[in-house]
């Protein structure tokens, strides 16, 4: 890989995406994993207000917290690591990983940005990987538009409307999608597939805990921690 490329191609873009990084039988375990731990009809976790308000359908997943060391794997991948150095310098910090869950039909997710865009620096690094393909035909494209982690907070208006300059990703299986928690981006609605990303999210030496505490929408500020809308926004 030539890291000091996709170094240029993130600051300039606020994402970059990599196809085949991670092969076929891993990412079928880890799906399996996934399916299994969802099962057919899961509930959702976050309240009612939150998910219609946020038109955000996801169910979240820590699987390392409940010792599911499958995920350790990509955690550890050397050119994973080596490419989150690239762009975040030495000494940065990965959590956790996140799996998030869209049963079919369901809404994804609208407009967002994972942190205020208060301080240029001050980010979390989204480093997604999809264990199944997503594409026009199962629905769940990741919406972003390119450059937009450096123009400030997401314009108020209609949470999940098309946005000018939008680009539409379809991650396959084995693809990894690095996202600046700035940019503005959604994902589109699931149709008739289950669809799952895992997020090892990572941020620069320095960046305050609890960074994505706080979720600017294009309606709203919500704050997960305490579960509350801190600012209504209009269009
Ligand atoms: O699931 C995805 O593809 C993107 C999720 C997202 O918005 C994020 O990781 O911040
Ligand atoms: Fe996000």
């Amino acid at each position: 890989m030539d890291y000091s490329a996709l170094k240029q191609q993130f600051d300039r873009d606020g994402y970059v995406m990599l196809e085949n990084v991670f092969g076929r039988p891993q990412m079928e375990h880890l799906d399996g994993l996934i399916r299994g731990h969802y099962g057919k009809d899961p509930a959702f976790q976050h309240d009612g207000e939150f998910l219609n308000r946020a038109q955000t359908d996801v169910i979240p997943w820590f699987p390392q917290q409940q010792g599911a060391h499958d995920f350790d794997d990509i955690e550890c991948d050397e050119d994973l690591r080596l490419m989150t150095s690239a762009i975040l310098g030495d000494n940065w910090s990965g959590q956790h990983c996140m799996v998030m869950f869209s049963k079919p039909g369901s809404q994804g997710q609208a407009w967002h940005q994972d942190c205020p865009p208060e301080h240029p620096q001050r980010f979390n690094l989204n480093r997604l990987v999809y264990t199944r393909d997503v594409d026009d035909e199962t629905g769940g494209q990741v919406a972003v538009v390119p450059g937009s982690h450096r123009m400030g907070l997401l314009p108020p208006g209609d949470p999940s409307a098309d946005l000018e300059g939008q680009v539409l990703l379809s991650p396959q299986q084995g693809t990894l999608i690095c996202l600046h928690g700035h940019i503005w981006h959604r994902v589109l609605p699931i149709k008739n597939a289950v669809r799952a990303s895992v997020n090892y999210r990572a941020a620069a030496a320095g960046t305050p805990e609890g960074i994505t505490d706080i979720c600017v929408y294009r309606n709203m500020c919500y704050r997960f921690s305490t579960g509350s809308v801190i600012e209504e926004r209009e269009g």
